[in-house]
């Protein structure tokens, strides 16, 4: 009785432990939600991000080819977020708190480029589909 009922503990302490990994994995390594940039009028994908902490998206897709906005609304006032920039397309960009700063520009070549904060610590993904 004793022995079984310890053995149900274990089990159970032991499904945690692998769910709680599993959730870290996913957390660090698992696919983001995508987010499609939506067309507007005159061809502009458009993206609205909220900066928190983060970026929300942090999974953008785009069109080559084709002219992007992005809209950045910083929803905070921590220093960390206070610039954005776009390594790979030359553009570095302050955020004014609690204001929507528009990036714009017209992404020439297809793959996956990072955009970060200033000090490249907050991430985001833009995946730019071949035209
Ligand atoms: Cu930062």
């Amino acid at each position: 009785m004793m022995l079984s009922q310890l053995d149900a503990t274990q089990v159970a302490v032991l499904v945690v432990g692998i769910l709680l990994i599993a959730l870290i994995l996913w957390y660090f390594f698992g696919e983001r939600e995508r987010t499609i940039a939506e067309e507007g009028t005159g061809g502009v994908q458009q993206v609205k991000i909220r900066v928190k902490g983060g970026y929300s998206p942090d999974l953008i897709v785009v069109k080559q080819g084709r002219p992007v906005r992005l809209d950045f609304y910083r929803d905070e006032t921590a220093s960390c977020s206070e610039e954005v920039v776009f390594g790979d397309f030359g553009i570095a960009r302050p955020l004014p708190a609690y204001e929507t700063t528009a990036i714009e520009f017209t992404p020439d070549k297809a793959g996956e480029f990072t955009f970060t904060c200033g000090m490249n610590m907050l991430r985001g993904k833009l995946i730019v589909e071949p035209a």
